[in-house]
């Protein structure tokens, strides 16, 4: 009888403390990584970042954009001093703001190993390092991921790469007594990656894992390099290949792989919520957020509710919050355009709830009693495009300047996709395809290259009514 009360009065304890978030156990280490290729940010983007990161309790930020010549192609060289002096006012107010600053370096294009240019390469990375434990840099890390040729294939020797981190991390421990956690990512830093077929692991991966030092930091992408969530199972397959807790890097809301022929930036902007990820055992987790500062943080924001309470998450509710948070008074015409702007799909990449899925609701109503030849009742999907054509025009003339030069092509392609749609309901109606509706979804596909929202929603109807009516 007692047991039973104790287990009673624990149960209760436990569901009541679930459901005030008193025992929520945060992700130790969350934050962002600045990891992404093309137009960086800007050291006053990073700046602001810190705050940003102080106020969505996140601790930690990777420095290791991937078109910094200093951090990878030209990974030798040491920074001029203007942007020494940049980055040390940088480590300073992530200092200020609870921020771990972790300074990284992807040698891997031209990094030589052995004999006299190997002890030049090690001694060249050691001065690196050292001039950022100058200005207060205590972490660091180096990254070996996207070292493959077109076939897909590499040469890498996972013994040869994990000594030289071991040997770094010896040095920097014996130069100096309060260096924090070295990181890593391999050259395999997705799970189909390291393997051939399920199961056998390659003999890089084995190599790596069997001689990287257990106190370095791995970290791998998921499944995949952009994927639709990570499984428990697969946190778990990972830890045991590398025989450590692993940390996670998480490309969402990255999408600078999504850059279209004749645009420099990505067309589609990932502004949806984090999600589909493991509920417990995380240790580490960094978002790679997009060339857009500003636009990053709905998913940012996200994130860091995720990481703050891994078992306790809603990415709906989450989503909603962060828009609120941080559009005010603008928030339900964000809300509109964010909510046709999540995912992002390609040939290998995967990730973000689906885009417009209230409209595509209403809208498959719609077509399928078109097509059934029964009575058109069209007026909520036309509230819906209203809403959405309204959004638009709300968020482009009030939209503080800065968020603006973030999405002007995006919104002003909502705007149209919006008055398309509105056209072809008008169409479904009257059983005739209005001669203004093929104009318009020319005038929508000469701006793809550099915006692209709701490919399978808004503007998927404008093609299907088009279809059906042609
Ligand atoms: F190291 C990594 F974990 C990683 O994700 N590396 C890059 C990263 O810098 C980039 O931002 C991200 C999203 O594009 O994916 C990795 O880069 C790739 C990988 C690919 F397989 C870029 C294009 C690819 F085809």
């Amino acid at each position: 009888m007692k047991n039973f009360l104790k287990i009673f009065v624990l149960a209760m304890m436990m569901t009541f403390a679930n459901q005030e978030n008193i025992f929520a156990e945060p992700i130790p280490l969350r934050g962002v990584i600045e990891g992404f290729y093309g137009e960086q940010w800007t050291f006053s983007d990073r700046e602001d970042l810190m705050t940003f990161c102080r106020e969505n309790k996140l601790n930690a930020y990777i420095y290791a954009p991937k078109d910094d010549l200093y951090h990878r192609s030209k990974w030798r060289e040491p920074y001029p001093a203007e942007k020494i002096s940049a980055l040390k006012n940088l480590v300073a107010t992530a200092k200020a703001n609870g921020v771990r600053f972790i300074f990284a370096v992807s040698p891997g294009q031209d990094l030589n190993y052995k004999g006299k240019k190997g002890d030049a390469d090690f001694n060249s990375m050691m001065q690196k390092f050292e001039a950022v434990y100058q200005i207060g840099v205590r972490d660091f890390a180096i990254f070996f991921d996207d070292l493959k040729d077109d076939k897909g294939n590499h040469r890498e020797d996972g013994k040869i790469q994990a000594e030289f981190i071991n040997k770094v991390q010896n040095e920097l421990r014996n130069n100096h007594k309060d260096i924090g956690q070295i990181f890593t990512v391999p050259t395999e830093y997705f799970l189909q990656d390291m393997q051939k077929r399920p199961g056998k692991i390659n003999s890089y991966t084995e190599d790596f894992a069997k001689n990287l030092d257990k106190k370095i930091v791995v970290l791998f992408t998921g499944d995949g390099v952009v994927c639709d969530g990570i499984s428990e199972e697969t946190l778990a397959e990972v830890n045991k290949i590398f025989n450590r807790q692993v940390g996670i890097w998480w490309n969402y809301p990255v999408n600078d792989y999504a850059v279209t022929d004749g645009g420099n930036k990505s067309a589609k902007l990932a502004l949806g919520a984090i999600e589909k990820l493991p509920a417990e055992n995380v240790q580490a987790i960094f978002f790679n957020p997009m060339n857009q500062p500003l636009l990053s943080r709905i998913a940012l924001a996200t994130g860091a509710d995720y990481a703050n309470n891994p078992a306790n998450y809603n990415p709906e509710t989450s989503w909603k919050k962060a828009i609120k948070n941080q559009f005010g008074e603008l928030s339900s015409a964000m809300k509109i355009f964010a909510e046709h702007s999540q995912h992002m799909e390609n040939s290998w990449a995967k990730v973000g709830a689906a885009d417009g899925q209230n409209f595509n609701t209403l809208a498959y109503l719609v077509l399928y009693n078109f097509k059934a030849g029964k009575n058109l009742e069209t007026s909520a999907l036309e509230k819906e495009i209203d809403s959405m054509e309204n959004a638009a025009e709300i968020l482009l003339s009030k939209l503080p300047e800065k968020i603006l030069s973030e999405c002007k092509p995006q919104l002003e392609q909502f705007k149209k996709i919006s008055q398309a749609d509105k056209l072809a309901v008008q169409s479904l109606k009257t059983k005739n395809l209005d001669s203004r509706l093929k104009t318009l979804r020319e005038e929508i596909k000469s701006k793809e290259s550099s915006a692209i929202l709701s490919e399978k929603s808004a503007l998927k109807f404008l093609d299907d009514v088009i279809n059906l009516l042609k």
